[in-house]
């Protein structure tokens, strides 16, 4: 049956090219977790086929100037995703009314140019598509990008999330984003109410194999006294970056391969070069330790189970169909007359709910 229909030369020419689209694409084929109801891996196939493209090309040309922006990405992506859902949240610049998720402490760390970078992503979308691709989408997809742009797994975002229309407290902030002098039963508890588990702990963890940090998210482990899991020679590099408690000095997450994303990092923490109490306690926990060395060993399992448990916080309390809106400045709740127009002007969110 089949033989017989790629008999005729449209259907070897199908067949043919069906075959180079299968080939090009990318994409490994990795497990994901359920999709939220009302995201796809398609979802705007329909009106910005283009988006995936856009995000990629401008991404490649940005890190070729600014390594650590893809750092940066990626943390900004965890923390919309923790506070409050994977929201957009995270991109509104404070406002008269009070302080933003941005300005809670554990934002103050967050880098600048990450948020304009998906600013200007969203400008280009706009300008390409039309109002209707969503902040909290384009934050995500640039998540995905600077994983894979770094070396690590290329994987399917599912999109169709909406914009929020209110910033988070800093108390939620504070209560969603974990302090790095964490302990694995802290960090347990949290993830566990955002419904992931020692396992997803552990991979996304991970995220620290790029990026930097301040002195001050790991001077826990040097004043007053040295930390006696660290490594002594790690410990000594730290002093120097970091002589005194205080200063703004910063170092690499991943002292082995800094900017590469790859499982590194893992074996950091067999070495006792773990930067924050939070990594390596990872490895000094009974519950997680055997995790730590299965992806010390083996990047592709780290790489199969961290594109699992990313697809899994990239869901996290998502907005939806109707929900929110797409907002036009990702900086920015939209005005009210813009709002009415994304309602009448609809979109693909509304066009699949209904
Ligand atoms: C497990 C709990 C986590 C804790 C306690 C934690 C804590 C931190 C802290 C304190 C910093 C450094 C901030 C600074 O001093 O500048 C940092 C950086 C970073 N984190 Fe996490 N994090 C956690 C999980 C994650 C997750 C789940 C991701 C992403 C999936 C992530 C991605 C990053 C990245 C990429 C950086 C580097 C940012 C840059 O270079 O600008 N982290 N994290
Ligand atoms: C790259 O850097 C150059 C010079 O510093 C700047 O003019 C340009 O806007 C930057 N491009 C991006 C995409 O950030
Ligand atoms: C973990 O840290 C918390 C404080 O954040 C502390 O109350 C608890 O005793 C610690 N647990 C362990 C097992 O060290
Ligand atoms: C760190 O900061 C201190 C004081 O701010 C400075 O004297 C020192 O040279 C810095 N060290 C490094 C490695 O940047
Ligand atoms: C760091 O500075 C703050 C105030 O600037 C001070 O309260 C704190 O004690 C200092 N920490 C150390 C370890 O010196
Ligand atoms: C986006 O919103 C921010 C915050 O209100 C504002 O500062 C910025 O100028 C806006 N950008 C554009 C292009 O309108
Ligand atoms: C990137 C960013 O917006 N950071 C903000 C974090 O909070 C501080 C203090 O409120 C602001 O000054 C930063 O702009």
């Amino acid at each position: 049956m089949a033989a017989a229909s790629a008999s005729s030369p449209t259907a070897l020419l199908l067949l043919l090219l069906s075959c180079i689209a299968f080939l090009c694409s990318s994409s490994e084929a990795y497990d994901y977790p359920p999709l939220a109801d009302g995201l796809s891996f398609d979802f705007y196939d329909a009106t910005c086929p283009l988006v995936e493209h856009l995000v990629r090309l401008y991404l490649e040309q940005a890190f070729g100037n600014d390594t650590g922006l893809a750092a940066g990405l990626l943390r900004v992506h965890f923390h919309d995703c923790f506070v409050q859902g994977c929201d957009g949240s995270i991109l509104l610049d404070g406002s008269a009314g009070g302080p933003s998720e941005k300005d809670a402490p554990p934002n103050l760390t967050l880098r600048p140019a990450a948020f304009k970078a998906i600013d200007e992503l969203q400008a280009l979308i706009t300008a390409a598509c039309g109002h209707v691709v969503s902040c909290a989408d384009v934050a995500a997809l640039a998540a995905r990008d600077s994983v894979y742009l770094s070396g690590g797994p290329d994987y399917e975002v599912p999109l169709g999330r909406r914009d929020g229309l209110s910033y988070a407290t800093m108390e939620a902030v504070l209560s969603f984003i974990p302090p790095p002098t964490s302990n694995v039963t802290d960090l347990i508890d949290l993830f566990g109410k955002l419904d992931l588990d020692a396992y997803d702990l552990v991979s996304l963890s991970g995220a620290h194999t790029i990026g930097i940090a301040h002195c001050a998210s790991f001077e826990n482990r040097l004043f007053p006294a040295q930390d006696p899991t660290l490594d002594q020679t790690f410990a000594e590099n730290l002093y120097l970056t970091c002589p005194v408690a205080n200063t703004s000095n910063t170092t690499v997450l991943d002292v082995r391969s800094p900017d590469a994303f790859d499982d590194e990092y893992y074996v950091d923490l067999l070495n006792r070069k773990g930067l924050f109490t939070s990594d390596q306690g990872l490895y000094t926990d009974a519950r997680t330790q055997p995790t730590v060395t299965g992806f010390a060993v083996d990047q592709s399992l780290f790489f199969e189970k961290f594109v699992y448990s990313m697809t899994k916080m990239g869901q996290l309390s998502v907005l939806t169909g109707d929900q929110g809106e797409i907002r036009k400045n990702c900086s920015a709740i939209n005005a009210v007359d813009d709002f009415l127009w994304s309602v009448v002007d609809g979109d693909g969110g509304e066009s699949k709910l209904l």
